[in-house]
């Protein structure tokens, strides 16, 4: 039985039983997407503002081999210290580390289908995996993508970051049928940036019409998740320019330094962060920020309509 594995918090377990809304978040980007204390802080601060917008969060990891829905304090406080030293979990990780009796930090994919398991349809986060620069001859496409396609969530996030070959991305979504939304705007954001050079599939301006075609999708049995791209508030968003080539540096040191699999994304992550100092880190801070209201009005809108 799947609740054997499973440990919902009794205040996400309430939400959940009374139809209130419940947005899940993820934990890799806590322990490898930013340094301690700023995680910890900004991982409190999301779990506030999904409860200032009407929703309960659930931040989900998994420690000693339980999947968890929903973290305490301290729990939070834990995967923030320990940072890149907890392993990373996407779908494939999970059973081994169930039976390790591990902690694991879960991605966008693993955070999904732990999500769906609880029955939470709406997720937050900075930035989702993508196809990466150069997958044409590494193959490195992240397994966010596929669990999009194949997992009834969706996903909140500030574009894809310019790390991916967004193009490429966009062609993988729309293979597998994933379509991508953006919240009041018709091109792409770029995580940093409000704009890229791709267009979304569908713009909607308001969370209710969000998740009305959400609604619509899987009353229909449209396997699959969503993409909902949301730019960064502009007075938030960094210079093109400046994290273009911060970027390509990071790719640079990338292959110089050989790395590959799971550890790129982290690698890429932290040497941007590093090179562009903290601003990078306040954007990312913000983006996440504003994601989390946005997934919480969405999330509200679904359970009302439910
Ligand atoms: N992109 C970000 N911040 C992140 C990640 C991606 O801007 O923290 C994390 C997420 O957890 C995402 C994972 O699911 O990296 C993707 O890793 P990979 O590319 O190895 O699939
Ligand atoms: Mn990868």
């Amino acid at each position: 039985m799947l609740a054997q594995y499973l440990d919902i918090h009794p205040e996400v377990q309430q939400a959940l039983q009374s139809g209130q809304a419940v947005v899940a978040l993820e934990s890799t980007i806590i322990s490898h997407g930013m340094p301690y204390p700023q995680n910890v802080e900004t991982a409190k601060k999301v779990e506030q503002t999904v409860r200032d917008n009407g929703a309960i969060p659930a931040t989900i990891a998994m420690i000693q081999g339980r999947l968890k829905v929903g973290l305490t304090a301290e729990e939070l406080e834990y995967f923030g210290k320990t940072g890149q030293s907890i392993t990373k979990v996407s779908r494939r990780d999970i059973p081994f580390i169930v039976a390790k009796k591990a902690d694991g930090a879960t991605t966008v994919a693993s955070t999904m289908i732990i999500a769906a398991m609880a029955d939470i349809k709406v997720f937050a986060t900075g930035g989702i995996g993508g196809v990466h620069r150069g997958a044409q001859e590494t193959f490195d496409i992240s397994a966010d993508l596929e669990e999009l396609a194949a997992t009834n969530v969706a996903v909140v996030c500030a574009g894809a970051k310019s790390i991916l070959d967004i193009g490429l991305t966009l062609e993988f979504l729309e293979t597998n049928g994933v379509p991508v939304i953006g919240y009041q705007t018709e091109t792409l954001p770029a995580f940093y940036t409000r704009e890229s050079d791709f267009g979304v599939d569908y713009r909607l301006d308001t969370p209710e019409a969000i998740a009305e075609a959400l609604a619509i999708k899987w009353s229909l049995h449209l396997k699959g998740g969503a993409v909902i791209a949301n730019p960064i508030p502009s007075e938030y968003a960094m210079d093109k320019a400046s994290i273009d080539s911060a970027i390509q540096n990071a790719i640079s040191e990338m292959d110089k330094a050989g790395v590959k699999g799971k550890a790129s994304t982290p690698f890429l992550l932290a040497k941007v962060a590093e090179l562009t100092g903290g601003n990078s880190l306040d954007a990312n801070i913000q983006l996440v920020l504003n994601n989390a209201k946005l997934a919480s009005r969405i999330a509200v809108s679904l359970s009302a309509d439910a």
